[in-house]
């Protein structure tokens, strides 16, 4: 295996491990592996929160380890009209939304998002289709925003909703509260010193660098705290969980 995989140590062998193997497509069709994997999966985290520090770093780059040229995946420009919209004004008008089980509903936006504290960072993003590429990301952390609103006691994951579809399906994802409040879980608005570019998932997207690229939602609209994931969508915590993927993507 190629270096990329070094962090996994101990863990690799376990869940995410056989995803990063395969091609998306192949990987959804068959009944069998998905039922592998989600076996596999509990085991993968509760190994990993064990042996690694929930708050440890992923390893993190400098300026001159930055990849020349940084891949756009999966959706590039959204569909939605409404989207359309807000870009074509420069997303003036958009506002974040932060509800669902919070003390406080948000509307936030993007000069307020800018203007609060934020983090820079420059890491490693893993593709499951096995690319990756260094890139610098800033953003506000997460936890600020989480902190503004407030999370009710029965909050247990946050839901990221995006602007986003394929063949109608919205992209959706979801982390719990110990990822949510890492110091690296940031919602990015800059990249590699510039404005969030549109195939990047302007104007804000999560940064999530102990995970798989899947798990980095582009295109945020919205947040949602929830106690269950099992009433949104299909209700395995994300598009591509919903169709085979691990929803603990640890690297
Ligand atoms: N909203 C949304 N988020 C998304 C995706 C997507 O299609 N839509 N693709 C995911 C995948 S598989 C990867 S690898 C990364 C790609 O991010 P990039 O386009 O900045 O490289 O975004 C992730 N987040
Ligand atoms: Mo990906």
């Amino acid at each position: 295996m190629t270096k990329r995989f070094t962090r996994r140590g101990l863990i690799g062998t376990f869940g995410a491990g056989g995803l990063v193997l395969s091609g998306c497509g192949k990987i959804t069709g068959n009944e069998q592996v998905r039922g592998v994997l989600r076996s596999a999966e509990g085991l993968t985290m509760r190994a990993q929160r064990l042996i690694t520090d929930p708050k440890a770093l992923a390893r993190e780059y400098s300026a001159e380890q930055m990849s020349p040229r940084f891949r756009m995946n999966g959706n590039r420009m959204p569909r939605s009209e409404t989207y359309r919209a807000h870009l074509a004004s420069g997303f003036a008008d958009w506002r974040l939304k932060v509800d669902g089980l919070v003390n406080t509903e948000l509307s936030l936006s993007l000069d307020q998002l800018k203007s609060g504290p934020h983090r820079t960072q420059i890491t490693r993003h893993d593709c499951v289709e096995g690319w990756s590429a260094i890139g610098q990301w800033t953003g506000i952390p997460l936890s600020h925003v989480l902190d503004r609103a407030g999370l009710a006691a029965s909050a247990r994951y946050i839901v990221f909703h995006c602007a986003d579809d394929f063949h109608g399906n919205p992209y959706y994802e979801s982390i719990d509260l110990i990822d949510a409040f890492h110091p690296q879980s940031i919602l990015a608005w800059g990249m590699n010193g510039e404005t969030l570019p549109v195939g990047h998932g302007a104007p804000l997207r999560l940064r999530f660098e102990r995970q798989l690229g899947y798990k980095h939602a582009k295109y945020v609209m919205r947040i949602e705290a929830v106690d269950s994931l099992d009433a949104i969508a299909r209700g395995k915590g994300g598009y591509w969980e919903d169709r085979g993927y691990a929803w603990y993507a640890g690297i």
